[in-house]
């Protein structure tokens, strides 16, 4: 017997609605839903590996414990007692601060990693967050928190509606966008050019997406801010800033406050200032500049090159400042903010509390946190570094940071230290190798799905949810069920029913909105709106909460019409709620209620730009890069996505493979200040000259790991490059692009069969 259910896929940010082919319980195919209102049946290679990926036999089925240095099949109290028992007489002897979380990646892909982490932290009760954000997107929320005093209002390009379209550091055809969902990136752009848009992309690679461009420039990595500096240079210059209305710039609705500072900082980057130093003629950015000022409706776009580098959150701000000058913030068709469907919802305008950085710093070496993290390149440090307040126990969710984060060996060797460790993941990876205990959650068939995150971040408004398209095997837990007796462990109330941990969540929150004035359930009673709440778990009557609070919700009857958790179950394909509309000013919570388009933190990272226009170095720079089949550290045991050109070599432009003396399938040495490897040369002038490119989340040859395919394409680690020192100050995010290394030839040309 074979059956069909619908699915939004986890695997990337796209968000792209399946339907699985279920025969026995197993997902036999994936293809892509026709009718969901958001992706059209948009699918990709891994989404098509869906069913492969899910009943992958190296999954863990049961959880571990670690019995006498190995780590040994247990059952699931068994397991939650050692997480009490290893985890709370280290916090009552050392404090909370002696306790770390590391949260990964898919966080942002469950439904439980949008619901629990948050419950855990209060339950810890520690400052020692590490997250995946600050070797990825911290730089745009810091950049946000300064502009809208919100670090989660990120703007958005209205994909479907822009004229002019500038990318820098994104290659959204394999990475299926970031910071912006929008399944079927490649058919959104071919629709932009069809309609006689324009397409730019700026990256030292000529990716795939750099081909599908009307122009593409291979800047010099870590060069952007300077190449956007001369663009708002040449607006002013030129007098191509958006018209003003009562001679003051405006963002939609909103007024702008500082870009007559913006127009000072900018005096000193002209085109041909910084020509040299980003390697693009000065004439290109002046064209650039007036390009996207002409257009009807612009919109800049910037990714991993603009936030994984030197200069991460004063380019983050620049594409905001572009988009702004240009009249294009908060417009159709220029960046635009989505309003989800778990949202706050819009307010009238008033001003906020602003946004603070730094109000605490990290113990070892002062690092200022960001929006309640530190960064994840101090983890190391902080559990190897005798001292009160020392890390001695750790939770990780859903990470992998010996191979995601700087100098994996380092991490290594601290994780082996731990006192008490603790993994939620699917696989006994190169990190949860080291854990006391390991918590496997079920395969995604048998997870629900909901998109808090990327609802937020994505180009049409619209809501869609997925229940479990197999029904939970009998010996397993929902990741929300782990999630929650996690908090209660956490606390030291490891027998307490883990009901109890959603109960609360509801009652707290039900209790902020009926004494909210401006809340459609002001002045009602908590227990009765909770009476209300359907679902069948506590995940489920959250998001029915979270649904009906929401902008588009019903407001627990207030309006009949509006959104619930039983709405939403009744159109399985998805609601469309409409193109992205204005938000401004309404979602501002600066403290003058403007949009601060010159926060004095970016004026004095300015300075440390200016500097850096003097110092340009001509070594070897090393920069990611990644593929359509493969997710970060993850994906490699997939028969279907690994192998083919899906492999860890280090490209090099012909012009530098020559001058080295080594030709494709050559072995090189590579050596950053964080170490050393070995690499297969891959000769390609797809990648400029003075840029070598390796992928990330390779490196899968350590002992104790339960991942076989992956360790029969083990790869290497190119974070063991990288010493961590290097960090974007302001958000504390580790400089993973751009980043020098020196490279001698091992052995000339191809011997046998290349590794990788
Ligand atoms: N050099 C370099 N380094 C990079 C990057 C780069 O571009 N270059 N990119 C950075 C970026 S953007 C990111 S986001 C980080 C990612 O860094 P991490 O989040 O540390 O790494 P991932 O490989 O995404 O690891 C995710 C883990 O989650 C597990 N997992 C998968 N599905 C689930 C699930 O449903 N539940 C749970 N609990 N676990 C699950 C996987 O098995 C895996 O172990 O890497 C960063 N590192
Ligand atoms: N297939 C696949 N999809 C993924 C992932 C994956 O690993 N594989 N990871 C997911 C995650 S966690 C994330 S965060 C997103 C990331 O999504 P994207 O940011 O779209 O992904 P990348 O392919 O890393 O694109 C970054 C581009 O920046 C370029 N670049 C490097 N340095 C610089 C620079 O200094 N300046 C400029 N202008 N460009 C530079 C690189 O050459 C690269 O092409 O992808 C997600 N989707
Ligand atoms: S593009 Fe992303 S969301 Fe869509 S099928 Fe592929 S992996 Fe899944
Ligand atoms: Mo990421």
């Amino acid at each position: 017997m074979s059956r069909t259910a619908l699915r939004i896929c986890p695997l990337c940010e796209a968000t792209c609605g399946l339907t699985l082919t279920i025969e026995e319980g197993r997902v036999t195919r994936a293809r892509g839903d026709g009718a969901d209102v958001f992706s059209h049946g948009f699918i990709c290679p891994k989404g098509a590996s869906f069913g492969q990926l899910d009943a992958d036999p190296d999954r863990l089925r049961e959880p571990l414990v670690r019995r006498g240095g190995r780590l040994e099949p247990a059952g699931w109290d068994e397991a939650f007692a050692a997480v009490e028992a290893g985890l709370r007489p280290l916090i009552e002897r050392y404090g909370p601060q002696a306790a770390a979380i590391f949260l990964g990646n898919p966080n942002v892909h469950t439904m439980a990693g949008g619901l629990y982490p948050p419950l855990l932290l209060g339950a810890l009760g520690t400052r020692n967050v590490f997250t995946a954000s600050t070797l990825d997107q911290m730089p745009k929320h810091v950049s946000s928190g300064l502009l809208y005093g919100d670090a989660n209002a990120i703007p958005v390009p209205d994909l479907d509606r822009t004229d002019h379209l500038l990318i820098i550091g994104a290659n959204p055809l394999d990475s299926g966008g970031s910071l912006c969902t929008a399944p079927d990136f490649p058919g959104r752009l071919r629709a932009l050019r069809r309609r006689g848009g324009r397409l730019t992309v700026v990256d030292p690679r000529r990716t795939r997406t750099a081909e599908a461009a009307d122009r593409h420039l291979a800047i010099r990595p870590g060069t952007d801010a300077l190449l956007l500096f001369a663009v708002v240079r040449v607006l002013f210059a030129e007098d191509l800033v958006a018209p003003e209305r009562d001679g003051e710039l405006v963002a939609g609705a909103a007024g702008v406050t500082g870009a007559d500072e913006v127009r000072r900082l900018a005096a000193d980057f002209t085109p041909e200032a910084v020509a040299a130093a980003c390697d693009v003629p000065a004439e290109e950015i002046r064209t650039l500049a007036r390009e996207l000022a002409a257009a009807p409706r612009a919109a800049v776009y910037g990714r991993i090159g603009s936030t994984t580098v030197e200069f991460g959150t004063l380019t983050s701000w620049l594409v905001d400042v572009v988009n702004a000058l240009t009249g294009n913030l908060d417009r159709p068709g220029g960046a635009m903010f989505p309003l989800s469907a778990t949202g706050r919802a819009p307010r009238p305008p008033r001003p906020g509390k602003g946004f603070a950085l730094g109000r605490w710093r990290s113990r070892v070496s002062g690092h200022p946190e960001a929006k309640g993290e530190l960064p994840a390149a101090a983890l190391a440090e902080e559990i190897e570094t005798p001292g009160e307040e020392q890390v001695r126990a750790l939770i990780v969710i859903a990470g992998n940071p010996v191979l995601s984060a700087p100098d994996g060996d380092r991490l290594d060797r601290a994780l082996a230290g731990l006192d008490f460790m603790v993994s939620v993941d699917p696989y006994l990876n190169e990190t949860a190798r080291h854990a006391h205990v390991v918590l496997p959650p079920p395969p995604p068939s048998q997870s629900p799905h909901f998109d808090f995150a990327f609802n937020t971040l994505a180009v049409r408004n619209q809501v869609r949810y997925s229940r479990p398209a197999v029904p939970l095997d009998a010996d397993r837990l929902s990741e929300s069920e782990i999630l929650a007796r996690l908090v209660l462990c956490a606390g030291g109330h490891g027998g307490a029913d883990p009901a109890a941990v959603d109960a609360m969540a509801i009652d707290a929150a039900l209790g902020k909105a009926v004494a909210d004035p401006g809340s459609p359930v002001y002045g009602r009673d908590r227990g009765e709106l909770a009476a209300h709440l359907t679902g069948v778990g506590g995940d489920e009557r959250r998001l029915d909460m979270m649904l009906r609070l929401g902008p588009y919700g019903d407001g627990f009857g207030a309006d009949p019409d509006g959104l619930t958790l039983a709405k939403v179950l009744a159109h399985p394909h998805g609601i469309d709620l409409g193109p992205l509309r204005p938000q401004l000013p309404g979602l501002l919570r600066t403290r003058s209620g403007t949009v601060e388009l010159c926060p004095e933190p970016m004026a004095a990272e300015v300075e440390r730009l200016r500097r850096a226009l003097g110092g340009r170095s001509d070594g070897l720079v090393l920069v990611g890069r990644r593929h359509l089949r493969s997710n970060n550290s993850w994906m490699h045991n997939i028969p279907a996505l690994v192998g083919g050109s899906n492999r860890c070599t280090l490209q090099m432009h012909p012009e530098d493979a020559a001058r080295l003396g080594v030709a494709d399938g050559g072995l090189v040495r590579v050596k950053g200040d964080g170490g050393e490897l070995e690499a297969p040369v891959e000769v390609t002038d797809a990648v400029r000259t003075g840029v070598v490119s390796l992928p990330h989340g390779w490196g899968h040859d350590r002992p104790g790991t339960r991942t076989s395919v992956a360790a029969a394409h083990a790869g290497v680690n190119v974070n063991q490059l990288i010493d961590g020192s290097r960090l974007d100050p302001l958000s504390g995010t580790a400089v993973l692009n751009g980043y020098p290394v020196q490279l001698t030839v091992v052995t000339p040309r191809a011997t046998t069969h290349s590794p990788g």
